[in-house]
This record gives structure tokens, C-alpha cells and sequence, in this order.
């Protein structure tokens, strides 16, 4: 059986990163493709030579035509510009809509039975839109973000508790913004819900609050300390858990951004919720049950997002 394709479309820190994951991994042969001419081109070798240092047999090729991505069965989406110190994600709109035009364009034409995995910036609105310009079916685009924000609420959790990440259950839905919400009630550690954590002292209410502060604030936190870009180490991660995911029909169930036709009382765009993945992309959205504060804090997380795509209708009228 042929070797997957997995096309990067964005060679930046997150590209080259996922490039890098993804042949280590030997999930297939990777296409990097960016505007920027050179930097495909130059990562893709450096990583093709590394092959041979860890004993991997997968292809890694740069590329500046929408051409070269033709029949893969993957792309990851990260063209676009990144935060500087002081923007918010929702400050990347306006330039990052542009270039998801671009980028669905040339999917719709050269790979239009990928599996889309946007991750741009602010990223709700743009996997709505990619999904838009590029008119796949809605269960093979899906967005890149809940998986790192519960990677960084598990890993808050694990340093505070001292128990191993790997028994960790963290959950955040809603949107990819400042007003995400970490569901409290349906992420464990050990199995035992955090409230329960709270009810037997193993951390105080105030502890659990402050986790989901830096939960929430978790990339300002990170482009602060930067100060030339964003996080990518822990987006490419994820990003690779969900392609993986669907390559090899794991069925695991992921918190992404996944388009809801009525789940959760919504209906018409994409936000986090936990997702089945499989080898129909996005196979099922699970519903959990919401207390009225749970409620209360998901309806105006969606409410942003819902912000954010109304001003990409102003900005594109074509959508
Ligand atoms: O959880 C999440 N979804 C977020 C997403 C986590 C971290 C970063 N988040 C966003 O991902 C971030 O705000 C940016 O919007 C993207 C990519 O972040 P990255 O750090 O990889 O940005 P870089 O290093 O600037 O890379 C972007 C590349 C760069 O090489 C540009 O030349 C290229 O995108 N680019 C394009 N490629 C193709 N086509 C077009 N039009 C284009 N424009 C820029």
C-alpha cells in the first residue's frame, strides 16, 4: 500500500515542526508548501537528511505550487501570519481570511479528498472560512485548537498534582479564544473529576481557578515570553494526534473545532467540542451534559465565534 501524503500548507515554526513530527513518526511522505520560496525547500532537505539518522523511510519535498500537494490524504493548515506581543488572536482576521481564500482554493482543486486540519489564527473563524472557500464536506475540515488548550490545562493539572500526564483527562470547548472553557466536571485525574479533587484537598478552589486562568491565557503566556511568535511545539502535537487519528482510523476522541449541525443547540459553524475521529474525518460529536453555568460560558464562547465570523462576512461578502 502507497505511503500517505501529508501536505503542510505553511512552512513556519508550526510546518516545519509538524514536517519534522510527522516523518519521526513515518505517518507518510510530506509536502511542505509556503509562498516563502527557500524555506520549504531548505526544511524539507534538512529533515530528508535527518531521516537517515533515525532510520525512518518517508519523503519530505518544499514546494511553491498549489500543484505539488495534488491527492493528499492530509493537509495542515498554518499560512498565515502569527501574534506579536500585545494582538489578539482575533487581531490575525482581517489577514489570515485572505490567505484562507488562497489556501481553499488550492486544496478544492489539488486535493479535494484531503482531510483539512486548519490550525491559522483565530482559529474558529478560519477553519469555518477554509471550509467555505474550499467547499470539502464538512466532516473532512476540521480546526486545531482544543487538543492544545487541554494539553496545557492536563499538564497544569499534572504539575500542580504530581501525577503522570498520562492519567490525566483534560477537556476545554468552545472557542479557541480567552473564553474557552475548561469543563471542570468532565476532566480527572486519576479518574476522579476535579471537583472531587477540590472536595478531598488535594488543591484548593482558588488553585483550580487559578489553572484554568493559565489554561485560557495559555498562549499569551507563551508569546509573551517569545516575543517574535507563538507557540509551536505543543500545536504541532496536537495537530499530529488528530491526523494520526484519521490515517489510521483510531476513532480517538479529540476536542476540536467541528462543525455542528444542532449539537450542543447550535447549528451553521465550527467550535470546540469532543470529536470522534476516524477514517471519515470527523465521524460523531459527543455531547456532554452542561450544568446552567456550563451552559452560560459555552453559549458565550460561541457567541464570540459568531462575532468572528460575522466580520469575516463584512470583510468577504463572497462567504
Ligand atoms: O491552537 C491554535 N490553533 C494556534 C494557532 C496555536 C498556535 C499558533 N496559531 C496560529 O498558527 C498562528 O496564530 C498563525 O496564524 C498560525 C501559524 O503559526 P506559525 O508560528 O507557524 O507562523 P509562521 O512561523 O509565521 O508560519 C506561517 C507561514 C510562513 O512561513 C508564511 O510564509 C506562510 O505561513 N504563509 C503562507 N503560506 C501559504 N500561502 C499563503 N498565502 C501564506 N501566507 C503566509
Amino acid at each position: 500500500m502507497a505511503r500517505a501524503k501529508i501536505a503542510l500548507i505553511g512552512a513556519g515554526m508550526i510546518g516545519g515542526t509538524l514536517a519534522h513530527i510527522a516523518a519521526r513518526e513515518e505517518l507518510g511522505d510530506v509536502i511542505l508548501f509556503d509562498i516563502a520560496e527557500g524555506v520549504p525547500q531548505g526544511k524539507g532537505l534538512d529533515i530528508a537528511e535527518a531521516t537517515a539518522v533515525f532510520g525512518k523511510d518517508v519523503s519530505l519535498k518544499g514546494a511553491n505550487a498549489y500543484e505539488d500537494i495534488a491527492g493528499a490524504d492530509v493537509c495542515i493548515v498554518t499560512a498565515g501570519v502569527p501574534r506579536k506581543p500585545g494582538m489578539s488572536r482575533d487581531d490575525l482576521l482581517g489577514i489570515n481570511l485572505k490567505v484562507m481564500k488562497a489556501v481553499g482554493e488550492g486544496i478544492k482543486a489539488h486535493a479535494p479528498d484531503a482531510f483539512v486540519i486548519c490550525i491559522t489564527n483565530p482559529l474558529d473563524a478560519m477553519v469555518w472560512a477554509l471550509r467555505e472557500f474550499s467547499g470539502l464536506p464538512h466532516a473532512k475540515v476540521i480546526g486545531m485548537a482544543g487538543v492544545l488548550d487541554s494539553s496545557r490545562f492536563a499538564y497544569f493539572l499534572a504539575e500542580k498534582t504530581g501525577v503522570s500526564v498520562q492519567d490525566i483527562h483534560a477537556w476545554t470547548l468552545g472557542g479557541h479564544g480567552d473564553d474557552m472553557v475548561p469543563m471542570v466536571r468532565h476532566s480527572t485525574v486519576g479518574g476522579l473529576p476535579l471537583t472531587e479533587l477540590v472536595a478531598q484537598g488535594w488543591m484548593t478552589q482558588e488553585e483550580l481557578d487559578g489553572i484554568v486562568k493559565r489554561t485560557r491565557g495559555g498562549g499569551g503566556e507563551i508569546v509573551a515570553l517569545l516575543k517574535t511568535g507563538s507557540a509551536y511545539y505543543a500545536p504541532a502535537e496536537s495537530a499530529i494526534a488528530m491526523a494520526t487519528s484519521y490515517l489510521k482510523d483510531k476513532k480517538r476522541v479529540l476536542p476540536c473545532a467541528a462543525w455542528l449541525d444542532g449539537q450542543y443547540g447550535q447549528k451553521g459553524f465550527y467550535v470546540g467540542v469532543p470529536v470522534v475521529i476516524g477514517a471519515g474525518g470527523a465521524e460523531r460529536v459527543i455531547e456532554f451534559p452542561m450544568t446552567d453555568d456550563e451552559k452560560a460560558m459555552f453559549a458565550a464562547s460561541v457567541a464570540s465565534v459568531q462575532g468572528l465570523i460575522d466580520a469575516c462576512k463584512v470583510i468577504d461578502p463572497s462567504l
